[in-house]
């Protein structure tokens, strides 16, 4: 028998999908090596090999550094996040003492769709903005100024193993194991949508399974089984959070679905878990402002830590077209960015991903990447707002509304003062 012959079939025809006629199968798991639907739904387990090194400046006291000076411009320079101060290693978090650590996990061969997720967290730190360290950056609505309130720092990239899911997942938790390990709140750049899947389980592991709740902001559910045969897809990762233990279904509370995905068996499925699921259509009816006010509250009342989990086509393709996956009759720029600040503020969190964003399919003003960006500047505000005590609900800054500190209009107040 020739081994050379292209059409020779080898010891694995059976598997190799093609039947006697040469027909290639259509349907079933037949396309699957025996055992594959059997293989295990946890992730591992311990943080041992992390990859958090910083083998690049061996003996260096830990701490955060800078690699601009101090005069740069932010559009600038070496592009940290917002200019940050970099650290390298778990030590260097637990130095600084550091409240919020943005990291990237440039990742997205678990993605359908549209490719380049994997080049969002360049484009996060590469993009113009106003707001970053150094910098003025109080936020005019609420007037606080994150970068003086929280110790913030570039985390730089997880370790990723192109090719190699289970190897990148495995890295991507025990990477953001030592973020949370270190007292420091992750803010995860993706990277298509399945990496919260090993993120969330990485925060789960420290705070306690249940412990973690996660609003979810998405088109789509994410509760697939499988994508295409593939456990770990931007389709599962909340399918697998829940069959792990590691954040109940009743943790979840979710805001945007709609389109075509998924069907009534998994809707079922959420409902038998108790998903808390806000779909497009009460947004449409009641208004952002209501559903919101009401994701809040179920934020508050499901678990003990809370997880923001930001899939940027939960917007309408006219805010946010570089995505892999967008779902027109979404929400705005403005309902996001308040719901981000809302959450952090009101409820507070212990980490957040911003995902699904991909620079290759953006328009030329960059509109995705900079509302992605904006989205991470709202979670740092929130925090620092909670930092202050500033927790109301939905808390403006009175000269922010056109009032003075005493309620009254200032135009009227400018007005009797020249009486
Ligand atoms: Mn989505």
């Amino acid at each position: 028998m020739s081994t050379e012959h292209a059409d020779t079939p080898g010891p694995d025809a059976g598997h190799a999908g093609h039947d006697h006629e040469g027909q290639p199968h259509t349907h079933g798991h037949d396309l699957w090596p025996e055992g594959f639907w059997e293989q295990p739904r946890r992730l591992g387990e311990g943080l041992e090999g992390h990859g958090a090194v910083d083998d690049h400046n061996v003996g260096r006291t830990p701490g955060l550094f800078h690699v601009n000076r101090r005069h740069g411009g932010s559009h600038s320079g070496i592009r940290t996040f917002a200019k940050l101060p970099m650290a390298l290693t778990p030590e260097d978090l637990v130095a600084a003492q550091v409240d919020v650590a943005v990291l990237g996990v440039p990742w997205d061969s678990t993605a359908g769709g549209r490719s380049g997720t994997n080049h969002g967290p360049t484009a996060l730190r590469t993009i113009p903005h106003f707001g970053s360290y150094g910098f003025p950056s109080q936020h005019l609505d609420v007037r606080v100024n994150p970068f003086d309130v929280l110790t913030m720092c570039d985390y730089g990239d997880s370790p990723i193993h192109v090719g190699n899911t289970a190897a990148t997942f495995e890295s991507v938790r025990k990477f953001v194991g030592t973020v949370v390990g270190a007292g420091a709140i992750p803010i995860i750049m993706g990277g298509d949508h399945a990496i919260t899947w090993p993120a969330a389980t990485a925060v789960a592991d420290h705070y306690g399974h249940g412990k973690v709740g996660i609003v979810h902001f998405d088109a789509h559910a994410d509760v697939g089984t499988d994508m295409h045969g593939a456990l770990a897809s931007h389709g599962t990762p909340m399918r697998k959070l829940i069959d792990s233990g590691a954040v109940p279904g009743r943790n979840f509370v979710q805001v945007g679905l709609r389109g075509y995905w998924p069907d009534q068996e998994t809707l079922d499925w959420m409902d038998e878990h108790e998903m808390r699921t806000h779909f497009m259509a009460e947004i449409d009816r009641d208004g952002f402002d209501a559903v919101l006010d009401r994701a809040v509250d179920e934020a508050l009342d499901q678990a003990d830590h809370l997880y923001i989990s930001l899939d940027i086509d939960v917007c309408d393709p006219a805010f946010a077209p570089g995505t892999g996956t967008p779902v027109s009759g979404g929400i705005t720029s403005i309902d996001i960015l308040r719901a981000v600040r809302r959450l952090s503020a009101e409820v507070g969190i212990v980490a957040m991903d911003v995902v699904e964003v991909a620079p290759p399919y953006d328009n030329d003003g960059e509109i995705t990447v900079l509302l992605a960006n904006r989205a991470i500047g709202e979670a740092m505000t929130g925090t620092a707002m909670r930092r202050l005590g500033l927790t109301g609900a939905d808390y403006l800054d009175p000269h922010a509304l056109n009032l003075d500190a005493d309620g009254a209009r200032r135009t009227q107040v400018f007005r009797d003062r020249q009486a």
